[in-house]
């Protein structure tokens, strides 16, 4: 069971991180603030959403041709007005638009580059179902002024920090700065962010899986096979595998960091030829691959670490396997038997 320290808020957390970084500017600090900030505003819009008809579509299409619904408009909104102002960044990108987001002309730029999806697993909202936030950070790699995509364009293993918010029956967030990965919970009567969950360790092994196991039919020999194996009872009773798949990633991963298993979504065949899945890499499998890392567990594509991707484009979807350090290690070598 992880715990949180007593008295440990969010800002003091990041702030003692600080102090022990002599050479740190307090910009990560500023960063992570703005994020705890954002992510109030958009708890508070989530949690009293049916109450306001904040619910329902825009009417807009997003990048992905999925239609964008309010909330996710309004979480954009939010998390955006805490990006472009305080000079910390130099470029942005978000699920919500196609392009990378400049840092508007009036205001500084800054050393760092974010990746954010707002408001991940929006199409559970109108079933009151969990959602979440996901960020990923680089240091810029650009000189000069502007940000260009070559700052995003980084793999997993040069993040400086990541995280999510999961909104869920209470409010957390969770972020690692390549220090382990620490969870606070938003504590509305003070409406601050407390440690709740310091230094989580994902267990070696876990005995639950997460895939929308509907698309099995259009999975690879090598994903269906390691499936249909942990299905199947074992003497020792280690298998069967639980199956658990809320289809919000932040819940499916949240759960998977606590209590250990892997988490799924693989390529499929569904368009006729095998796709590279789902989920995309800067702004979902990037961050929660590193936290997953971070945690003691391995995110994998099924054949590479999740680390070692190099994104060739701001929206590129890879497959994505994360959990426990030794069902991770299962699944790939089903995979390399099995998908020559
Ligand atoms: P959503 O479409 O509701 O935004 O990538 C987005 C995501 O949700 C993830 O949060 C979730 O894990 C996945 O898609 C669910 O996809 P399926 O509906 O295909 O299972």
């Amino acid at each position: 069971m992880v715990e949180g320290r007593i008295g440990m808020t969010l800002t003091r957390h990041i702030y003692e991180g600080q102090l022990e970084h002599p050479q740190a500017t307090g910009q990560l600090t500023g960063i992570l603030n703005q994020i705890a900030l954002a992510a109030k505003i958009v708890s508070r819009e989530v949690n009293k959403a049916g109450l306001v008809e904040a619910l329902g579509f825009t009417g807009d299409e997003n990048i992905q041709g999925e239609e964008v619904r309010k909330l996710d408009q309004f979480a954009q909104d939010v998390f955006y007005a805490a990006f472009d102002h305080p000079g910390h960044f130099c470029i942005m990108v978000s699920e919500e638009e196609d392009a990378a987001i400049p840092i508007p002309d009036e205001f500084e730029k800054g050393p760092y580059a974010i990746a954010f999806d707002p408001l991940d697993g929006s199409s559970n909202i109108d079933a009151n179902i969990t959602v979440g936030t996901i960020f990923a950070i680089w240091r810029r790699r650009s000189e000069g002024q502007e940000g260009c995509e070559e700052d995003l364009l980084q793999p997993a293993r040069d993040l400086t920090a990541a995280g999510y918010v999961v909104y869920g029956t209470s409010t957390m967030l969770v972020a690692s700065t390549g220090h382990g990965v620490h969870g606070f919970t938003l504590d509305p009567s003070v409406g601050e962010f407390l440690e709740s969950h310091h230094n989580i360790r994902i267990p070696q092994r876990g005995k639950i899986y997460s895939a929308n196991e509907g698309n099995y039919p259009y999975w690879s020999e090598g994903v269906k096979s390691y499936v249909d194996w942990i299905k199947q009872p074992d003497e020792a009773g280690d298998r069967p595998y639980s199956s658990r798949y809320v289809g919000s990633m932040v819940a499916d991963i949240h759960r998977t960091l606590l209590y250990g298993g892997i988490f799924m979504y693989p390529a499929d065949s569904k368009q006729g030829k095998m796709n590279t899945g789902k989920l995309r890499l800067l702004y979902e499998c990037a961050p929660m691959g590193y936290l997953v890392e971070q945690a003691g567990g391995a995110a994998s594509t099924g054949s590479s670490p999740i680390l070692d991707v190099v994104p060739q484009e701001l929206h590129q979807r890879v497959p994505f396997f994360a959990g426990s350090m030794q069902n991770v290690a299962d699944l790939r070598r089903f995979v390399a038997e099995n998908d020559k």
